[in-house]
């Protein structure tokens, strides 16, 4: 049976660009399922499936519904474990919740700080006023104002990567020779960039740009199916 995938997006329904969404979208294909992708604007998220979550990605397989990113993907785990694991067991869903702890405290922040203004742009005039009034009044500031610390931050944010950058001395992927979900939540925060911005987060040469390709090249090219920006 095809799993229904609500996935955000802006003007344009070819080009979804939510972090959180593209974990799941990553989590189903390696999984092998059969989905659909359902475009899904910030103004629809309150009423999908009668409103279970306030918040995308949401699924429904058969008769269930399941929100949030994470929980997918254990719900993914658990209902289909003949499947390649997303996991690797239990010690890897507990680590694989650290590095969405580390991704959503250390990649976000510094992603909104750069993308604000564009994500505001793909968005029709409804769901653009919705967006700047909601961001607007979470940072106390101006998107505009935001997006101009973007400069004075990037050093501290390529620094910040450090541990990830390291770790590619020693394995391919964050999950070791192949990617696990932790690999794809890292890489829903930097396709979120990729989609909505054109500012370069990452240099060629760096490791993390390197594992970067090679996440975009998974699933026969999946995430190259939507250009960057
Ligand atoms: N913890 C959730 C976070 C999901 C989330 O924040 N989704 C955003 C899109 S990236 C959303 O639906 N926002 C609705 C809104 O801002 O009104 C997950 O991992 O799925």
């Amino acid at each position: 049976m095809t799993i229904l995938m609500y996935d955000l997006v802006g003007k344009d329904t070819s080009r979804p660009f939510s972090p959180h969404c593209w974990k799941t979208t990553m989590a189903l294909a390696h999984k092998g399922l059969d989905y659909e992708r359902i475009p899904t604007r910030f103004l629809d998220v309150p009423v999908v499936e009668d409103g279970a979550s306030k918040t995308i990605p949401v699924i429904r397989d058969g008769e269930t519904v399941v929100s949030d990113s994470f929980s997918i993907a254990l719900y993914l785990e658990k209902t289909y474990p003949d499947r390649p694991s997303l996991f690797g067991g239990p010690g890897g869903e507990a680590m694989a919740r650290f590095v969405e702890r580390w991704t959503q405290t250390t990649i976000h922040p510094y992603v909104s700080i750069v993308a604000v203004v564009d994500i505001n742009a793909l968005q029709d005039d409804d769901n653009a006023r919705y967006f700047r009034s909601s961001r607007e009044s979470n940072f106390k500031k101006t998107l505009e104002d935001v997006t101009a610390g973007r400069e004075a931050g990037l050093a501290m944010f390529r620094t910040s990567l450090t541990p990830l950058r390291s770790m590619f001395s020693y394995q391919p992927f964050i999950g070791g020779e192949a990617p696990l979900f932790a690999d794809y939540i890292v890489f829903g925060a930097f396709q979120w960039a990729r989609i909505v911005s054109s500012y370069p987060l990452l240099e060629q040469g760096d490791p993390v740009f390197d594992w970067f390709e090679r996440c975009l090249n998974l699933h026969e090219g999946l995430g190259r199916e939507v250009a960057a920006a």
